[in-house]
């Protein structure tokens, strides 16, 4: 899609199955999408298969929280959404902040981990870390992006 082209830079935000079992959730993490001046470019509900979730995640295979995680992800329907801004995938990490939702809450009690996040597996939200892996993972969810 030539859109994206016209983006400064773009990243993958996954809301993850917990916060997309609650109705009431989607729209308030929307709303702090975009008072962080973050642009909701498109987004689409998920489910995915062990499969699907395995190949996701390789990198952690052989971790003692792996299987946990694919549980976790597969538990639902989550949504894969791409997010827009000059600074997409740093201020989007920095919105939804620490992985562990305990240290979240006390480092950075403002982000969105610390307020929505269950545990250290289940909390809530993924981020691309790098203009690489943003590229590879929206390409998981929006194979016609590029
Ligand atoms: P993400 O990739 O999802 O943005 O998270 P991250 O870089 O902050 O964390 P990473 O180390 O890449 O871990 C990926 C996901 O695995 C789950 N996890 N559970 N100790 C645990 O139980 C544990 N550690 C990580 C989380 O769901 C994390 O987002
Ligand atoms: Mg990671």
């Amino acid at each position: 899609k030539q859109l994206l082209k016209t983006k400064p830079q773009i990243t993958l935000a996954l809301l993850k199955p917990d916060i997309c079992a609650n109705a009431a959730l989607p729209p308030k993490i929307r709303q702090a999408i975009k008072a962080k001046n973050l642009e909701i470019v498109t987004e689409r509900d998920v489910l995915w298969t062990e499969k699907q979730a395995g190949e996701f995640y390789a990198e952690h295979q052989g971790k003692f929280f792996y299987h946990r995680l694919c549980g976790y992800m597969t538990s639902g329907p989550f949504k894969a959404m791409i997010l827009a801004s000059p600074n997409a995938i740093k201020d989007w990490r920095a919105l939804i902040g620490p992985t562990h939702p305990v240290r979240a809450r006390v480092n950075q009690p403002d982000t969105l981990r610390a307020l929505y996040g269950l545990t250290d597996t289940r909390n809530s939200f993924h981020g691309s870390d790098s203009n690489d892996s943003a590229r590879q993972e929206i390409k998981v969810f929006f194979p016609h992006a590029f």
